[in-house]
């Protein structure tokens, strides 16, 4: 088994395989048993670094697979729908993802080289939603206020070089990324991009439904946009997750429906602080054809 070292200035994190995952909801046994989980090839995997747009785009998934969902007669957490394959929190029984009826939906913010191989032979499909990282940094800042079980940073220079070293829950954001975009050709994967879906969020629905290959008529579509706006999601107590209990998340503290904007990072990071992300995107992301929206401004 590699190596399993601890996260110095995180002790509810370890690292293993170069990805930092909580001790209390991850074991590194069960990490590797997922090597063998057996897909199925109507599966859809949904997979994130965290704060890019995961909670959204499982709203979407389960308004685009479930009408009772779409008409409002299916008040159930979308995490029952698009539940996690890695974690074991939130419930001490361990779902039987086995017995689920087709098709299974999954979230995950595993890297590529922890998915099941299953999704390596191109069996099922994945969504790979990214968002611009200077907004990831800031959202996962505000967010490690929030959860009780993460080690909240001093201040956010503390917390910005966490991230740069990937000493955060996920490990680096680069590799994550880097690592899905490289090796895309493994997987039968579709990227999508935070802020397209905040720039014309009926375009990407559109997209999606193709590469699932589910037809929905206009009106359907509607119904999904408008539920899965921020606006709708913010005044949903189920999107916003206020059932937990607080030994996971505090709600006083902050909201998972917090801004979802694009480029409130300006808000958080000094301008020094930007140049020097910059530049480290460029070493480490350069070799890529990837493009993001960093502001408000460039959406026009
Ligand atoms: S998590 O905890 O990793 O699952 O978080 P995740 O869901 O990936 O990301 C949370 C951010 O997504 C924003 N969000 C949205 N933005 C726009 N529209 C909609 N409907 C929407 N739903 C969630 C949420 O506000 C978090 O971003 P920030 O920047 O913190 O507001």
């Amino acid at each position: 088994m590699d190596t399993i070292t601890p996260v110095l200035c995180d002790s509810n994190l370890y690292k293993y395989k170069g990805f930092c995952f909580y001790k209390e909801f991850m074991k590194p046994e069960f990490v590797d048993s997922l090597q063998d989980f057996q897909i199925r090839n109507d599966d859809l995997f949904l997979i994130t670094y965290p704060k890019s747009g995961t909670i959204w785009t499982q709203q979407i998934l389960s308004l685009i697979y479930s009408e009772g969902y779409r008409n409002g007669t299916e008040q159930i957490e979308t995490t029952e729908i698009v539940p996690w394959i890695e974690c074991q929190f939130m419930s001490d029984e361990i779902m039987d993802h086995n017995s689920r009826p087709s098709p299974r939906l999954f979230a995950s913010h595993l890297s590529y080289r922890f998915v099941p191989q299953g999704l390596k032979m191109r069996k099922a499909k994945i969504i790979y939603v990214m968002r611009n990282p200077k907004d990831v940094i800031n959202s996962l800042y505000h967010f490690e206020a929030m959860a009780s079980y993460a080690k909240t940073s001093p201040d956010f220079d503390h917390f910005f070089k966490k991230f740069l070293d990937g000493e955060v829950f996920a490990g680096s954001w680069f590799d994550h990324v880097h690592g899905w975009c490289t090796h895309r050709d493994q997987f039968n994967i579709l990227f999508i991009k935070y802020e397209d879906m905040i720039m014309d969020l009926r375009s990407v629905v559109k997209q999606m439904c193709k590469f699932l290959g589910k037809e929905l008529d206009e009106e359907a579509l509607d119904i999904v946009v408008k539920r899965a706006s921020f606006n709708e999601m913010k005044k949903d107590p189920l999107a916003n997750k206020e059932d937990l209990p607080e030994e996971f998340y505090n709600v006083k503290k902050g909201k998972f429906m917090r801004k979802g904007t694009i480029g409130d990072w300006k808000n958080t990071m000094t301008v020094a602080q930007s140049e020097v992300f910059d530049t480290i995107f460029q070493e480490k992301m350069g070799d890529l054809d990837i493009e993001f929206i960093w502001d408000n401004k460039e959406k026009a």
